[in-house]
Order: structure tokens, then sequence, then C-alpha cells
């Protein structure tokens, strides 16, 4: 059997059991993740090479996505409306969608997973997920995972590996009636008109290119710590890494002053060694990338402060600080590596203006003590992503909340709240329990 029809064919069994059976067998599957927390974390790190914290914190987010989801299988609830007829009841119902396709990246090889299959399984669908070619060891892993809880089930979850052709194919598939897909905004324009030429539905959460303000009356160690770890941390390479700072012109020097030395005294190496903040990049090509657009920067005379080159095996880089006066073009596009460009600003609404402009709208900060400033940037007039944050750094969101952004970034939301319901189809039914047959809106169809 193909192995889309494998999932189909599980899906049919799977839809039936009641959502807090579903919901009992994801808490095994939490339970599972609790026991082998370290195996996992550790084949992260050494797949995505992100510091052995962050990998233990990826398998952390399945857990709780695992927990939500069990509590979640007793609340898919439907609203019921009142119906403006005698006898009858109007009420909604949630069904599952059948099919999820699901591609992930290479930074968060096993927590986006969570987040797509926790919810995707509560609502009662099987998932075929392609992992990113970097990471195909944690996929492995997560299915042995899952088919050590509930192997009756193990179906549930199937992997396609490879590269562009096998999220195409999954695309193209009519079968797959959700695609979900994380990467590149690149990606997403490329896949998501396939989807929809065969009207299925899409769940996009492409790139970011995110930007915090400082104000003048932010707490100033809490700001320098909170911008080193969203703009250093996994070294850049989160889709909500920090890549923009707009900084006021009163505290400009010395917050600069504050955050070169917290660059420096980064621990930059092994990502196993506890001790490190900062692992390596994911490839050559990565690193190249990076050094073109410091490249380029430094030809328009920009300062740039770190971004060397590491000596030691492996691709470790210094993060960078590109000081500014201009929003740059380079600051239009999101490069995924740990460079940071700092720009001064005079008034805060140019600077939301400006945070603003690009075309993604993934996740934004703001660094104040003033009520009126985090206000202004929660209103209308503030940021336009879909994450926003006060006295946070961009990245790091927890799963109780939708995660996800707007404009390029693709607009879909998963994880917490209730992003579950892209996840089920709406039924709208419409009951009659009396004996006559009358009809909405007052049309009268009766013989004369
Ligand atoms: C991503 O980089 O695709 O908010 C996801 C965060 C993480 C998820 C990032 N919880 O930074």
């Amino acid at each position: 059997m193909s192995v889309i029809d494998k999932s189909v064919s599980i899906q049919a069994k799977w839809r039936v059991l009641p959502a807090p059976v579903r919901g009992e067998l994801i808490r095994q599957f939490g339970e599972a993740l609790r026991s082998r927390k370290d195996e996992v974390a550790k084949q992260v790190t050494l797949e995505a090479k992100k510091i052995i914290s962050e990998g233990e914190g990826e398998v952390q987010e399945i857990i709780d996505m695992c927990d939500f989801a069990t509590g979640l299988s007793r609340q898919l609830y439907g609203l019921t409306m009142p119906s403006e007829r005698p006898d009858h009841r109007l009420q909604e119902i949630w069904q599952p969608l059948g099919v999820v396709g699901c591609v992930t990246a290479f930074n968060f090889p096993v927590a986006v997973f969570g987040w797509n299959f926790c919810l995707a399984a509560v609502c009662g669908n099987s998932i075929i997920w392609k992992p990113s070619p970097h990471t195909e060891g944690c996929a492995k892993l997560m299915k042995e995972i899952w088919d050590s809880v509930a192997p009756e089930f193990s179906d549930l979850v199937l992997i396609e590996y490879g590269g562009n052709d096998a999220a195409v194919s999954l695309a193209k598939n009519e079968k797959i009636a959700l695609f979900s897909a994380t990467g590149s905004c690149e990606m997403g324009k490329a896949l998501a008109p396939i989807v929809a030429q065969r009207l299925g539905r899409n769940l996009l959460e492409l790139g970011g290119n995110n930007a915090g303000i400082i104000c003048p009356s932010a707490d100033m160690k809490l700001a320098v710590k909170g911008v080193t770890f969203s703009a250093a941390g996994t070294t850049g390479q989160r889709c909500t890494s920090l890549r923009r700072l707009f900084v006021h012109e009163d505290i400009y020097d010395n917050f600069l002053t504050d955050l070169k030395s917290s660059f420096d005294s980064l621990v930059i190496g092994d990502p196993f060694d506890r001790k490190t903040q900062v692992g390596p990049l994911i490839s050559e090509n990565s690193f190249e990338q990076m050094q073109a657009k410091l490249e380029a920067c430094k030809q328009k005379s920009l300062s740039v402060y770190g971004g060397e080159r590491i000596d030691r095996e492996g691709v470790f880089v210094k993060p960078a600080i590109v000081e500014t006066n201009d929003h740059i073009e380079e600051m239009n596009e999101e490069t995924f590596a740990p460079i940071l460009y700092v720009m001064k600003y005079t008034n805060l609404k140019d600077a939301i203006a400006l945070q603003n402009s690009v075309k993604q709208g993934l996740s934004s900060c703001i660094f104040t003590n003033d009520f009126r400033e985090s206000e202004l940037f929660l209103s209308s007039e503030g940021s336009d992503c879909g994450i926003a944050n006060v006295n946070i750094g961009t990245s790091g969101a927890e799963i109780g909340g939708a995660f996800g952004g707007e404009k390029d970034t693709g607009g879909g939301r998963e994880s917490g709240s209730d992003s579950w319901k892209a996840y089920m189809r709406r039924v709208t039914a419409t009951v009659n329990f009396g004996s006559e047959l009358p009809l909405a809106q007052g049309v009268e169809f009766d013989e004369k």
C-alpha cells in the first residue's frame, strides 16, 4: 500500500475513537517523551546543532503539547446557537479533516512536528511528515516513540524522507486535506499555490524578519539580556530570531556598549557542553550567506561588530551587530544566521512604522516601562505581527498561545489557543424536533 493509502486507512479507524480515548494515547506519548527526554534532546543537538538546553526545551515543548492536547480531547467544543424557528436547534460540530501533510524545517526538528501532530491527532486526523533532510534521525526517533506507545496506530505517523520534491508531491496530493508547512517565504510561495489549485487547505508558518524597540524607560539589563538571547541564541536560526533593533537616541550609546559587551561574553562552542550558549551554524552555506550580507554592509561603510569565523572544526561564528542610519535593503530579507541590524530612532511611531515596513510579520517586541508606549505597541496602530511581546525578546514563545504570523509569514496559526480549529472541518447542523416545517427567513412554500 502506498504511504497515502496507509494514512487514509488508519485515519478511518482513528477518527471513530472517542476524542478522549485519542487524548489518552497522546498523554501516553507525552509520558514516553518524558522518560526519553534526554535521548531525544541529544538527537536534536546532534542533528540541528542547537545547544543541549534548547534541545531539551524542544522535547519539553512537545510534552507540553501532549498535555494540552489531552485536555483538549474533552474540549473540542462546538457552539449551540438559538434557532429562529420553533422546536429547532442550531449547532456546530467539529469533525476531523483526514490526512494532514506536515513539512518541517531543520531548526525545530521535533517541536514543530509536535505542534502539528498533537493537534492533528487529537482532532482525529492522521499525519504524513516530511522532516528536513538535516534532521531525519529526529523524525525516525519520534516515530519509534509513537509506535512504542500505540503499535496498533503506528501508521498514524508516517514519514516521507526527501527534499523539495517530497514536499511538492505532498502539496499536490489530493488526499492531503491540510498541508501544514514551516520554512522560508520562498518555499511557501512555491507550495501554497499548488495546494490552492486543488482547493486544499494550507497552514503556513514561513519566514520572520523580527524587530525589537528599546525605549528610554526600558530596564536596560533586562533589555540587553532579552536582545542577546533572541538575536544570538540558537545561532540566529529561529524563525522568531531578532534581526532588527530600533533604539531610542537618548540611550543608544549606552545600550550599544552594553549589548556589545554582552555579545563579547557569549560562550560559543560545543553545543553538548552545558556552558555553551551559541553552537555552530547548520551548514557552510549558511555561513556564506551570512558573510555575503556582512560584506554588503561593509561595502556601504557600515560598522560591523563581530561576525568572524571561529577557528575550530564546524561552522562556528561570532554573532554580528551592524549599525546603520537607514533601513537598508539587507534588512528586508531574512538571513538565517546571527546578524542584528541596529538603528537609532527619535519617535516611537516612526520606529513602529519601520518595524512594520518589511514583508514578513511573525514576531516583534518592545522594551519599555511606560504603559502608554506598550499599549500603543499592542494597539491597532502598533505591531502588525502575529506575536507582539512586551519586555521579552521576539523568540521563545510558550505553547499556550497561537503561534504564527501575518503577511509573507503566511497567516497560519499552530500550537495553542484555538489553533486546533484549523485541523477540523466545521459542520453546521440544524435539527427540527417539532412536527411542522417552518422555513427560515419566514419563506412560505405551502399550497395556497
Ligand atoms: C521556529 O523557529 O520555526 O517561539 C519556531 C519560539 C519557538 C518556536 C520557533 N517556541 O522561538
